[in-house]
């Protein structure tokens, strides 16, 4: 039998084998108080609406058997892999600076790790990234290829940020990307409505986007 996610532009015929759920940075540095998120004048509050639909989806995943991988935006403890133009922006990056839950966006630090309710489990790859996107300077590209990857379900934050750089370079890599709205999270409503209405527009131009409970019931069929 035919699986499809309902979605907008139009719904997405996939087979859960050759199907993988990404979780984009759902980190405490971008998702808690006293991370590089609020560090850089942002209200965490709106990003963490998707942390209970990411849950239930990554639930979903798991009994589906499907290939989930987590990925996390960070750093080396000596900052040798962070651009210059990365770490020296208006000298108000924070990178590499004491915080509450260590060195921001430092790689090993608490408020670096991935949050507690979305912790990988055994056997998910965790994907370390030094940019936005989630293929530049990666793995992920081989771990897809190998594992005979056609369809990902992007989840995360921000959704204008890491989420859609990552949809991006997925589409031109050959990758059908669906994106469930309420699984991702912007600290700007604006940006996380526009650039869903990107994704989806002119046909399907970089993607789909769909939410969590049209997601799971695809899953469960
Ligand atoms: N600042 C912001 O919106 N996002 C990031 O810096 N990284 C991610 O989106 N993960």
């Amino acid at each position: 039998m035919q699986h499809q996610f309902r979605a907008e532009p139009f719904d997405l015929p996939f087979d859960p084998r050759t199907t993988a759920l990404v979780m984009i940075d759902m980190q405490r540095d971008f998702v808690e108080p006293g991370g590089f998120g609020e560090a850089l004048g942002n209200d965490v509050s709106f990003v963490r609406t998707a942390i209970e639909p990411c849950k239930r989806l990554l639930d979903a995943a798991r009994r589906a058997h499907m290939l989930v991988i987590h990925t996390r935006e960070g750093h080396r403890a000596d900052l040798t892999d962070c651009p210059p133009a990365k770490l020296t922006r208006g000298g108000k990056t924070f990178i590499g600076e004491n915080g509450p839950m260590g060195r921001i966006l430092v790689r090993g630090e608490k408020g670096h790790d991935l949050i507690p309710e979305l912790y990988p489990v055994a056997g998910e790859p965790v994907i370390d990234k030094p940019g936005k996107g989630a293929f530049y300077e990666t793995d992920l590209h081989l771990i897809l290829k190998n594992a005979g990857i056609k369809t990902l379900i992007v989840c995360g934050v921000t959704t204008e940020v890491c989420v859609t750089t990552t949809v991006r370079e997925a589409n031109d890599r050959g990758f059908e990307c669906i994106v469930p709205e309420d699984c991702v999270g912007s600290y700007f409503p604006a940006f996380q409505k526009a650039a869903l209405e990107m994704i989806k527009a002119q046909g399907a131009i970089f993607g789909w986007v769909s939410n969590s409970a049209s997601v799971i019931e695809g899953l469960r069929v």
